[in-house]
């Protein structure tokens, strides 16, 4: 008896030395995940690739309802009065607004100031502009560039034209420049917000 129950003791004892060392193992692997999970949200590329992701994904559900409305025979993707190109709808309007009319007056169609993702979109918008000093959905009022629907600046062309912006402050306007238009070439400049320029609207297809 004795005997036995030495022997069960002691076959415990190495099933608990092996737990042990089993709980010491899964720990250290435990650690190992930790480290690369930290490692993983001090990557703010992360962040930038979710963006991108967002983007993509929203691109497919215009894409898929364009589809869907040709599919229909309807091919007025956008409304009268308004120029397709690629994925969005566009207004170009022929009346002169300060800045911050312009953007009331683009949210009031369901749409925002323009906002430039690709050199593409910039080279079209040249054409549309036609050369008028027009404003885009882009502003420094906060004290960084931004763009009126969210759209990251870092994400985007910068397509300033040499010099600018200057937050020039001699114009007696008060205050500095904080809102951005195409300039003659298509370029573009930082001027005083309540400065009259045409302006071009966006909204998806
Ligand atoms: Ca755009
Ligand atoms: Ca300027």
């Amino acid at each position: 008896m004795e005997f036995q129950i030495g022997n069960m003791s002691e076959s415990l004892n190495s099933k608990v030395d092996q737990m042990s060392q089993d709980g010491a193992k899964l720990m250290e692997k435990l650690q190992k995940l930790d480290a690369a999970v930290a490692i993983i949200q001090g990557d703010t590329s992360v962040g930038q690739v979710q963006s991108d992701m967002q983007r993509v994904l929203n691109a497919i559900s215009r894409l898929t309802d364009r589809i869907r409305k040709l599919d229909n025979g309807s091919d007025d993707v956008c409304p009268t009065g308004w120029i397709n190109y690629q994925l969005s709808c566009y207004f170009s309007s022929n009346d002169q607004k300060s800045w911050t009319v312009a953007k009331g007056i683009c949210q009031a169609k369901e749409a925002h100031l323009v906002v430039i993702n690709t050199v593409e979109e910039q080279n079209f918008l040249f054409g549309l502009s036609k050369g008028k000093f027009t404003w885009i959905g882009l502003t420094d009022v906060s004290g960084h560039w931004k763009w009126v629907d969210g759209t990251k600046y870092e994400s985007t062309p910068k397509i300033w034209i040499p010099g600018q912006p200057d937050e020039y402050f001699g114009h007696g306007l008060g205050g500095g420049e904080d809102c951005a238009h195409l300039h003659q070439s298509g370029e573009w400049n930082d001027d005083h917000c309540s400065r009259l320029y045409r302006y071009i609207c966006e909204k998806n297809m």
